[in-house]
C-alpha cells in the first residue's frame, strides 16, 4: 500500500500523521543523532532537518543536557523543518516503573517526544504504564513502537520472542502503531504495522561492537517503512547534508520501486 493510502486509512491517528509528514517531505528517512553535546545535536538536526521525516535521539547521552536548551532547541527545529521527534529510550521494566521513567526524572520524555519505544520482555504492562503516563502529562498525540527484532549480531529478539511482542502490540493498537524490526511483522485482519528499521548503511557493513548494516534498497524492498540512519549521516569525514540528501533519495526511490 502507498503512503498516501495509509495516511488516509491507518487506524492510528499518530501513524496517519507520520505518513502525512513523509508525503509532505518525500522522505522515509529518520536521522539517528547519537551525539554527546546539545550543540552538536541541534546543529545536526538543523542540517538534516529538511531531508528527514523524523529525528531520533538518545537524550541520556547528551553530557550537557538542559531541559530548556536541549529539548526547547529540538522542539523549535522540529517545528521549523516539520519532523517528528523519536526518543529511542527502549523502555524495559514493569508498567509502574516505566511510567515514572517516561514522565519523570530530568528528561520528562512524555512531554516532548512524539514517539518512543519499548521492549516486550516485561509483558503487556509496559504498554499500559507508558500509555497512562502519556495521558497524564500531555494532550499531544503520542505513539509507541515495540522492538520486535534488533539489528545487532546475536540478538535474542527472534522467533517466538518477536511473535509474542507482536501479540502485545496487537492488544494496544490505539497507542502502539508499529515496530523496530528488520522484517515486516505478521498482520491479521487488516492490520497495518509501521516498520522502522535501523542498521542501515550504504558504505559500511557494520561496526566493531556488533552493529550490522544493510543497504537502503534491500531494507525497503523487504518492507521497511522508515529507514533509521545514524553514523552513515554524521560519521567521521561525512557531510551530513550531502548524506541526508543521498539517503533521502535512496529511501524514496526504493519506496517508489516497491509500490
Ligand atoms: O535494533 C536496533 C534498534 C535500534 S533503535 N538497532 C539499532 O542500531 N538501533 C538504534 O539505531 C541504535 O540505538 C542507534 O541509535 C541507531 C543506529 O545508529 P547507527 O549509527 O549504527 O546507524
Amino acid at each position: 500500500m502507498s503512503y498516501e493510502v495509509r495516511a488516509r486509512t491507518h487506524p492510528s491517528a499518530f501513524a496517519r500523521r507520520l505518513f502525512e509528514v513523509m508525503l509532505e517531505k518525500s522522505s522515509n528517512l529518520c536521522a539517528s543523532l547519537d551525539v554527546r553535546t546539545t550543540e552538536e545535536l541541534l546543529d545536526l538536526a538543523d542540517k538534516v532537518g529538511p531531508y528527514v521525516c523524523m529525528v531520533k535521539t538518545h537524550i541520556d547521552i547528551v553530557d550537557d543536557f538542559e531541559f530548556d536548551k536541549t529539548v526547547g532547541g529540538l522542539k523549535s527545529l522540529a517545528k521549523k523543518h516539520n519532523f517528528l521527534i523519536f526518543e529511542d529510550r527502549k523502555f524495559a521494566d514493569i508498567g509502574s516503573t516505566v511510567k515514572a521513567q517516561y514522565i519523570g526524572g530530568v528528561f520528562k520524555i512524555a512531554q516532548w517526544a512524539d514517539l518512543t519505544n519499548a521492549h516486550g520482555v516485561p509483558g503487556p504492562g509496559i504498554v499500559s504504564g507508558l500509555y497512562e503516563g502519556a495521558r497524564e502529562v500531555t494532550k499531544e498525540p503520542r505513539g509507541l513502537i515495540m522492538l520486535s527484532e534488533l539489528s545487532s549480531k546475536g540478538s535474542l529478539a527472534t522467533g517466538e520472542y518477536s511473535a509474542q511482542t507482536v501479540e502485545i502490540a496487537r492488544n494496544n493498537q490505539d497507542f502502539v502503531f508499529g515496530f523496530i524490526a528488520q522484517n515486516r511483522m505478521p498482520e491479521q485482519n487488516g492490520e497495518d504495522w509501521v516498520i522502522l528499521t535501523p542498521g542501515v548503511g550504504l558504505d559500511d557493513k557494520g561496526d566493531s561492537l556488533g552493529q550490522q548494516y544493510r543497504p537502503v534498497d534491500e531494507v525497503v524492498a523487504n518492507g521497511s517503512d522508515v529507514i533509521i540512519v545514524g553514523r552513515g549521516l554524521y560519521g567521521k569525514g561525512r557531510d551530513p547534508i550531502v548524506e541526508a540528501k543521498r539517503y533521502q533519495k535512496a529511501g524514496w526511490e526504493a519506496y517508489q520501486a516497491r509500490i
